[in-house]
């Protein structure tokens, strides 16, 4: 008879998880399951269904090379039933455990359904807390209660100080600044060739699991050659070396860039490492901080990179929690429109979008200005409805679970939540793209007209939405600027940007919901 069942999910890849805490290898066995529920819950793009198989193939058997029994049940064993519930209830029949012991999941709709196994295996359940992230959930929300207003900034220099990353002893931040993020909004300079950043040929197990992957879900959206994820923790902390030693010390100064046909600049690629346990975050944040005590990379850079992790990963993670489930429903903006089609398909001539949906198509991975001033940026100004868009991000990015992707994508890119998570939507005109890229150089639109047939959509979208939205923004103090300029245009020039921008919302070919 087994002791413990220790349930470990596929985001839960790290030695260190509590579910493995406390295992004695004589009577517990683990439990890893490979299940359809799972990679369909939306359509994941193939890439971060095969990282996960992979990843949870690979660490089923460096727990075995331990001695560790692991029960582990692949997508295509033809007893497979589908699903957690299912899979869990057949292995309590297999091992006829005294417990269940599992930790807390990332995402609201499997928190619901681990409350529901209590009763449902009539075995004890323990669900422990995820302690790999460097803020607990209950302690976010202590820091929140009483605040009229959320902000990140003032988060992150608590995480600086109770953690003591980029501090000095006598209790000051590092440089004596909290914040470089001035020094970090540079265009790239066009002769500036970009680091190379690390990739893994598929050993056998990858293989394996390309094959599998290319059979079940060779049609969801998004390509699966050129798979060269690491799926180890090994290879995970090789590739983020990598990125130390030859990005890290320009990350600071070109984060917001971005440039055609080259996804990844400056960044770490590290987010689905990261989310899926093989990298942990205070040591990736402490590695990162030597590379500044070391003289390797200067501190606008290293602070940069810190906040994104200390700040910004740990915060959107505290307001997840905080704020589900109604989170989800959030629509401040009544925004209602269908995703446009070329969100799937990349058929556009607006050339920022076009290569940003191509290459989340290739690689699942897009950096952060895209996400957020690109692709987020137009569905906002489009009033596209959230709910298809938080489809669309969770399904095509490899980094993508849902405490992480829904706060970025519903308070971030939309402003659904009316300012839970940002201080005003994050909207620009054609003219944040141009300044930060090259894409208007290869766009047949012109991002210096407006009302133009020629002209680029942004512009017209871009005031068409300040237009639409006036009431709902109106007492927000940082949106004073753009409602004056607005007021100063005549009326003939509003008329006409919005018609504009009608015009070309009305070219646009539309999914229907679930039609992906
Ligand atoms: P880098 O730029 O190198 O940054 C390093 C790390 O910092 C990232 O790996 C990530 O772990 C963390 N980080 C940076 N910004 C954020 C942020 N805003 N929120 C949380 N962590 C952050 N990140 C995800 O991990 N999963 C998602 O599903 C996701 N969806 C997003 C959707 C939108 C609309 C936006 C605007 C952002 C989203 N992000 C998401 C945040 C961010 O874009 C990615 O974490 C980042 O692009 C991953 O690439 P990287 O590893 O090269 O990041
Ligand atoms: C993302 C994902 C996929 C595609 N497949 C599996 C799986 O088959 N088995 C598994 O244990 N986990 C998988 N995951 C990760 C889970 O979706 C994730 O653990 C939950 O969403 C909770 O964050
Ligand atoms: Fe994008 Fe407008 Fe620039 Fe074209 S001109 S790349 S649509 S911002």
């Amino acid at each position: 008879m087994t002791a413990a069942l220790r349930f470990l999910l596929g985001d839960q890849l790290s030695r260190n998880i509590p579910t493995l805490c406390g295992l004695d290898p004589k009577s517990d066995v683990v439990l890893m399951v490979e299940v359809m529920e799972e990679a369909t819950y939306v359509r994941h793009h193939p890439k971060k269904i095969a990282f996960v198989f992979s990843a949870m193939r690979h660490f089923a058997e460096e727990l075995r090379a331990e001695g560790i029994t692991v029960d582990y049940v692949t997508l295509d064993d033809s007893d497979n039933i589908g699903s957690f519930t299912d899979e869990l209830e057949r292995a309590v029949s297999r091992h006829k455990p005294e417990r269940i012991v599992v930790t807390e999941p990332g995402e609201w709709r499997v928190r619901r359904m681990m409350d529901g196994w209590r009763e449902a295996m009539g075995v004890p359940v323990k669900i422990l807390d995820d302690d790999r992230f460097l803020c607990r959930p209950a302690t976010f929300t202590r820091w929140a209660n009483g605040r009229k207003t959320l902000r990140m900034e003032h988060f992150y220099r608590e995480m600086r100080r109770c953690t003591g990353f980029l501090m000095e002893p006598d209790g000051t931040p590092a440089g004596g600044k909290w914040n470089y993020d001035t020094e970090n909004r540079n265009a790239l300079p066009e002769d500036l060739s970009v680091p190379s950043h690390l990739g893994f040929a598929p050993d056998a197990t990858t293989q394996q699991v390309l094959h599998l992957v290319a059979e079940r879900f060779g049609h969801h959206f998004g390509d699966l050659d050129g798979f060269d994820l690491a799926v180890t923790a090994a290879d995970a902390w090789a590739a983020f070396e990598h990125f130390v030693t030859h990005a890290l010390p320009s990350f600071g100064d070109y984060q917001d860039a971005m440039r055609l046909g080259e996804p990844v600049l400056y960044h770490a690629r590290i987010g689905a490492y990261l989310n899926a346990g093989l990298l942990d975050p205070e040591a990736v944040c402490g590695r990162v901080e030597q590379a500044w005590r070391d003289g390797d990379a200067p501190l606008n850079a290293v602070e940069g990179f810190i906040r994104q992790i200390l700040g910004w990963r740990e915060f959107i993670r505290g307001i997840y929690w905080l704020k589900m489930p109604d989170y989800a429903a959030t629509n401040a903006l009544s925004a209602t429109r269908p995703l446009p089609e070329f969100y799937w398909t990349g058929e556009t001539d607006m050339a920022c979008l076009r290569d940003c949906v191509s290459q989340t198509r290739k690689q699942a991975y897009a950096h952060h200005i895209q996400r957020l001033m690109v692709t987020g940026n137009f569905a906002l100004l489009a009033g596209v409805d959230p709910v298809a868009v938080n489809y669309w991000y969770l399904a095509v990015y490899a980094d993508a679970y849902e405490w992480v992707e829904l706060p970025n994508v519903q308070g971030m890119a939309l402003f659904a939540d009316g300012g839970v998570l940002a201080s005003k939507p994050y909207a620009a005109s054609g003219k944040y793209i141009d300044r930060m890229s090259n894409y208007c150089g290869n766009c047949r639109y012109d991002v210096r007209k407006q009302t133009e047939a020629e002209a680029c959509p942004f512009n017209a979208l871009y005031w068409h939405f300040i237009a639409k939205n006036r009431e709902a923004l109106a007492g927000n103090p940082r949106m004073a600027m753009p409602l004056r300029s607005l007021d100063r245009m005549s009326p003939e020039k509003v008329a006409s940007l919005r018609s504009r921008a009608r015009n070309f919302l009305d070219s646009l070919k539309y999914t229907e919901p679930g039609a992906w």
